[in-house]
């Protein structure tokens, strides 16, 4: 059934005629009204921590065994909040807000039942194309979560393919003062649903877990006309290649949006059912004008209100005065510097894991990003204590 409202249809019909053809990203196309999200991609890398007890659990595993099974189960619990949000809370996918270059997003989950305090920053560190850089750390596990978002869209007959560039590094440090990292890889979207104008993202091919340990997790997607199975399934194996080539000692199967097993015993081993826990922003009063909520408030209010008009003007007046900064820039011979992440060349870290997997086709040239955590706000309070960390240098590939 066609929800696109009638007035909109025809310019429906041309975006998706401008995307059939489309190459670069699409986010700096211009959309119909009904299919724009007030939310801008900065705020997604929360979808990582919103079960911040999984998240927090991962430190519980007494052995590199329990410890990768536990990263596996947070992993798979994250994937409903990452892809269904949107349908959930706005009944379907939407056009994201593009955030501009410099844009920060932070946020925190609240100490609860001793799971300790998981805190979250987030950089847009290129606007063309978009890439997105993140840290999550819950410092009194001694664990935190580094990574960068872009995508590479393409289209294929009726929905629109999304490979998703960029990974996550998951690091572990253990009591014994040795540290453990699981390199993690991003599945591939599709989108479909676009021409009754109610898109939603199912996932496809395979996505990859690989531990310093030596333990692998491969998670394969598959969606409802696969197989005649339902929508948004998964089955992940766990390997360790160092103990037998390819000897499986788990799988799991199920859904990522509702329940996983053990295929084996039968044992529950994902429950998304219950509702996830938001990330706690700090007022807008509070905020700096760089910061997500801040910067798109009158643009979120106009799409939030119908007052579609209004919203684009908003935005007119941020991509302008965008524009001035970086010819400001460019005239003065000084560029955007970004306020806690980098640039690098190379990530041994990444490297390491990446081998592991063999991946190789992810260590094929690039540029690297390297975070750099104490460069905090000035603002008091919340975050003092988080920013008078030590500094940390972890490099992360930025684009492939
Ligand atoms: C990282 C996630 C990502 C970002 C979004 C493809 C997409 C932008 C990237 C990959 C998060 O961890 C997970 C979830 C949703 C992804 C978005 C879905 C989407 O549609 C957008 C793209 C850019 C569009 O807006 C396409 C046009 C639109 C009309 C379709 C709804």
């Amino acid at each position: 059934e066609n929800v696109v409202p009638v007035s909109q249809r025809t310019s429906w019909a041309s975006f998706l005629k401008t995307i059939v053809s489309y190459t670069g990203d699409f986010s700096s196309l211009t959309a119909p009204p009904f299919i724009l999200s007030p939310v801008s991609l900065t705020e997604f890398p929360a979808y990582w921590c919103e079960r911040p007890e999984l998240f927090a659990d991962i430190v519980n595993g007494k052995t590199p065994e329990d410890r990768a099974l536990k990263v596996l189960r947070w992993f798979i619990s994250t994937l409903k909040g990452q892809y269904t949000t949107r349908n959930e809370s706005m009944g379907s996918e939407k056009k994201p807000l593009n955030p501009v270059l410099g844009e920060l997003f932070y946020g925190y989950w609240p100490d609860k039942g001793g799971r300790g305090r998981t805190d979250l920053v987030v950089e847009q560190v290129s606007h063309h194309p978009p890439i997105t850089a993140y840290y999550i750390s819950n410092e009194s596990k001694e664990l935190s979560l580094q990574g960068h978002s872009a995508q590479k869209t393409s289209f294929s007959g009726t929905a629109i393919i999304v490979k998703q560039i960029g990974h996550a590094i998951l690091t572990v440090n253990l009591a014994s003062g040795e540290k453990e990292t699981y390199l993690i890889t991003l599945p591939r979207l599709s989108i479909a649903g676009l021409l009754v104008g109610s898109p939603y993202i199912e996932l496809s091919e395979s996505s990859y877990i690989a531990s310093s340990s030596g333990y692998l997790s491969t998670i394969d997607y598959s969606g409802k006309g696969y197989f005649t199975g339902k929508a948004h399934t998964f089955k992940a194996t766990v390997t360790n290649p160092e103990l037998a080539a390819t000897h499986v000692l788990y799988t799991f199967e199920g859904q990522w949006n509702a329940i996983s097993h053990n295929k084996k015993t039968g044992e529950v081993f994902t429950d998304v059912t219950a509702p996830k826990e938001e990330v706690t922003v700090s007022f807008l009063e509070s905020q700096t004008d760089f910061e997500t909520r801040r910067l798109w408030k009158h643009v979120a209010d106009g799409i939030r209100s119908g007052k579609f008009d209004a919203a684009s003007l908003e935005k007119s007046k941020i991509e302008n005065e965008q524009r001035q900064r970086r010819k400001d820039e460019l005239a003065k011979g000084e560029p955007w510097k970004l306020k806690h992440f980098v640039k690098i060349e190379s990530d041994p870290e990444y490297e390491k894991l990446a081998q592991a997997l063999s991946l190789l086709l992810l260590t094929e040239g690039g540029v690297y990003i390297l975070v750099n955590i104490t460069m905090g706000r000035n603002t008091p309070t919340l975050w003092q204590q988080f920013y008078a960390s030590p500094l940390i240098f972890v490099a992360r590939r930025l684009y492939a």
